[in-house]
C-alpha cells in the first residue's frame, strides 16, 4: 500500500549549526559554514539536510528555546544567509528541513514577555499559568501546582514573582510551554514558525517533541513512579493527549494552504512514545497529520523510565526488537517509519551498540551498524559525524559537560544526595555512556591544530573530542579507502541502488531472534527476498542460512567475504538476495 514518495526514499543528514563549521572564526558553527560544505553532503549520498535550529534564542538549551521564529540567530548569520543556504542546497538537488520547536517557546519570546507582565494581558492564556497550590508550611515558599518533573530535571513549574503564578515548562525553566488550546495562539504559531519559513521554500519540517501539545485539562498530580525524586514524569498526562491529533490535522491543513508552487513537503514528528494505534494516526496517509515519526524505543534501551540517566542492562535480542519496534508497526498500512541510530539527543551509536575500545573494533562495528542501517525499512537518517563512525568522549569531568539537561540533573542530584554519594557517581558514569553531548563536539574536517579545521584558530564554543587527532576527520578518512567514511558512501549508494528492497521492504521477519550475538531477518518486496545477517560481537560467529535457497552475497562490511559460508568474521555484516 506504500506509493513511492521522494521523502521515503531520502538519506536525511542532519547539521547541528553550533558544531558543524565555523566560517568566520568566531568558534560557532554558522550557516556560512554550512553552505561551504555542502558538496561535502552531497558527495556522501545525502539528499536532505535536517538543520537543528538556527532562530534567535537566548541558547539556554542549544536554539531549541526560540525567541524569534522568523530571525536567525546573529551568531549563526542572517536570514540572507539561509535563503541562499536554500537556493545553494536545491542547485544542488538537495532538499531543506528546519526544526520546528513549538512546544514551547523562549522566556525571552515577545510572546511571553508580554505574557508575564499581567494578568489581564491579551496573551496570558498563551501559556499555562496557575495559582500556587499553597504555601510550604516548612520553607514559606509557594507550591507549584501539581508535582510533574521536568524533562530535564526539578520542578516543571517556575513561580513568577510579578504576578504571583507559576507557569509550565516541561523542558528548561527559559522554555515555556505554548497553550495549544489557545486559538490565537495556536494561528500565530502557525504563522511565524511554520508559514514563514514555508513562504521562504523549505522543503518540510523536522517537528521537536511532536506528542507533548495537548496536555490533560486539569493537569493532575502524576502517579509516584519515582520515590528517590521529588517531581514524578507527568508521562501520559502529557505524551499523546486527547487534542493532539486534531492539531496536528490542523497543522498540516495550514502547511498545505501556505504553499503555491506545488513542492511536495515532509514532516517527521518527534513522538518519543506512543502505542500502535497512535503512530498509526500521526502517520498515516489518509489521517493527514504527518509524513512520519522518530520513536524511541532502541535508542531509549538500557534506561530506565524512571530517569533517564539510571543505567539498566539489556540484551541483543531485548535491542533487536526494540529497533524492530521503530518499523513493524506499519507493515501492510499506509503508514511510513524513520531508520535513525543517532541525532543530537544521542550518544555516538559505535561506542553505545558497537565497540570503540580498539581502532580495528572501532571500524568494523561502525561499518556493520551503518549496513544494518541501510537494511531496515524507512527514510534515512545519519547525523554529522556518524559518517565517520565518531565516538563519545573519554573522561571528560562534569565541568566540562554543556548540555542542560546534563547541568540540571547534576545540580538536582547533588542538592538532594551530596556531591560524594553513589547517587551523584552513578549518574557520572551514565553522562559518560549516554549524555547527548557526546554528539554535540566540533565536527572533525581534518587532524591539524587545535580545532581539526571547525574554525580557523578561534577557540570552538564546545570542547572538541580528541578523536579527531587519531584519524576520526574527514580528511584522514577521505584518503582511506577502508575508512569508515568511504564505507558510508557507498552504502548510501547501494541503498540508493537497491531501493525496492531495502527501503521500501516489508514483511520483515526475525532469524535465529535468540542467538545473544547474531541480528539476522529476511523481508520481502515483490518477488524480491532480502537476507541480512549481523554479528553483534568481537567473536567469530557461525550462522545457517534459513534455507536451501540460493544466496548471493551483494553487500557486506568485509571485503572479499566467502558468500557460500556462514562463518563470521567479528562485527563482520552480509546482505543477500535470496534466488
Ligand atoms: O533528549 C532527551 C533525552 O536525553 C529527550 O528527553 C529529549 O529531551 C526529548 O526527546 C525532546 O527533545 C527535543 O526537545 C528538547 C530539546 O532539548 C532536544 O534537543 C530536542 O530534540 C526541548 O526542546
Amino acid at each position: 500500500e506504500t506509493k513511492p514518495k521522494w521523502w521515503k526514499e531520502a538519506t536525511i543528514y542532519q547539521i547541528y549549526p553550533a558544531s558543524f563549521k565555523d566560517s568566520n572564526n568566531d568558534g560557532w558553527g554558522d550557516l556560512n559554514g554550512i553552505r561551504s560544505k555542502l558538496n561535502y553532503v552531497k558527495d556522501l549520498g545525502a539528499d536532505t539536510l535536517w538543520i537543528s535550529p538556527f532562530f534567535d534564542s537566548p541558547q539556554k538549551d542549544m536554539g531549541y528555546d526560540i525567541c524569534d521564529y522568523e530571525k536567525v540567530w546573529p551568531t549563526y548569520g542572517t536570514n540572507e544567509d539561509i535563503f541562499n543556504l536554500i537556493k545553494e542546497a536545491h542547485s544542488l538537488e538537495i532538499k531543506v528541513l528546519v526544526d520546528l520547536v513549538i512546544n514551547h517557546c523562549s522566556d525571552q519570546h515577545k510572546w511571553f514577555k508580554e505574557s508575564r507582565s499581567n494578568k489581564t494581558n491579551s496573551k496570558r492564556d498563551w501559556f499555562y499559568w496557575r495559582k500556587p497550590k499553597g504555601v510550604c508550611p516548612k520553607t514559606g515558599k509557594p507550591l507549584a501546582p501539581n508535582n510533574w518533573r521536568s524533562f530535564f530535571g526539578g520542578s516543571a513549574w517556575k513561580y513568577d514573582n510579578k504576578t504571583e503564578e507559576f507557569y509550565l515548562h516541561l523542558f528548561a525553566v527559559g522554555q515555556p510551554d505554548l497553550n495549544w488550546e489557545n486559538v490565537e495562539c495556536r494561528a500565530a504559531i502557525f504563522d511565524n514558525a511554520v508559514g514563514f519559513w514555508l513562504r521562504n521554500g523549505v522543503d518540510g519540517f523536522r517537528i521537536d517533541t511532536a506528542f507533548l501539545y495537548s496536555k490533560i485539562p486539569g493537569l493532575p498530580d502524576a502517579p509516584l513512579t519515582n520515590p528517590l525524586d521529588d517531581f514524578q514524569l507527568p508521562g501520559d498526562l502529557v505524551s499523546n493527549g486527547p487534542r493532539i491529533h486534531e492539531y496536528h490535522k490542523l497543522m498540516r491543513h495550514y502547511m498545505l494552504s501556505q504553499i503555491d508552487d506545488g513542492r511536495v513537503i515532509m514532516t517527521v514528528g518527534e513522538v518519543g512514545s506512543a502505542g500502535d494505534d497512535a503512530r498509526l494516526k500521526y502517520t498515516s496517509e489518509r489521517s493527514q497529520e504527518l509524513s512520519e515519526i522518530f520513536t524511541f524505543r532502541h535508542t531509549d534501551i538500557g534506561t530506565s523510565e524512571k530517569f533517564r540517566y539510571s543505567l539498566v542492562p539489556f540484551t541483543l535480542k531485548e535491542w533487536k526488537l526494540a529497533v524492530a519496534d521503530s518499523f513493524l508497526w506499519m507493515n501492510g498500512t499506509d503508514s511510513w517509519p524513520t531508520t535513525y541510530f543517532e541525532n543530537h539527543d544521542q550518544p555516538r551509536s559505535v561506542s553505545r551498540f558497537g565497540d570503540d575500545s580498539t581502532p580495528k573494533s572501532r571500524v568494523a562495528s561502525a561499518k556493520l551498524l551503518a549496513s544494518l542501517l541501510i537494511s531496515l525499512t524507512g527514510t534515512l537518517y545519519v547525523y554529522q559525524g556518524q559518517e565517520l563512525g565518531s565516538v563519545n568522549f573519554k573522561n571528560w569531568p562534569i565541568e566540562d559537560y554543556e548540555d542542560v539537561e546534563a547541568q540540571t540533573n547534576y545540580r538536582v542530584l547533588v542538592e538532594k544526595f551530596g556531591k560524594d554519594s553513589k547517587e551523584v557517581k552513578k549518574f557520572e558514569e551514565a553522562l559518560a555512556l549516554i549524555s547527548r553531548d557526546n554528539a554535540r563536539t566540533p565536527f572533525p574536517w581534518n587532524s591539524k591544530g587545535q580545532t581539526g579545521g571547525f574554525s580557523d584558530s578561534a577557540k570552538p564554543w564546545f570542547k572538541m573530542n580528541d578523536s579527531f587527532r587519531d584519524g576520526i576527520n574527514v580528511e584522514d578518512e577521505a584518503k582511506d579507502p577502508k575508512s569508515v567514511l568511504n564505507f558510508w558512501k557507498n552504502a548510501i549508494k547501494v541503498r540508493k541502488e537497491n531501493k525496492d528492497i531495502l527501503v521500501y521492504g516489508y514483511n520483515f521477519e526475525f532469524y535465529e531472534l535468540d542467538h545473544p550475538k547474531l541480528f539476522s531477518f529476511t523481508k520481502e518486496y515483490a518477488k524480491q527476498t532480502l537476507f541480512a545477517v549481523f554479528n553483534f560481537s568481537g567473536d567469530n560467529v557461525q550462522f545457517k542460512f534459513p534455507d536451501s535457497n540460493e544466496y548471493q552475497l551483494f553487500f557486506g562490511t568485509h571485503d572479499g567475504a566467502d558468500g557460500a559460508s556462514g562463518n563470521l568474521k567479528p562485527w563482520e555484516g552480509r546482505l543477500y538476495f535470496v534466488e
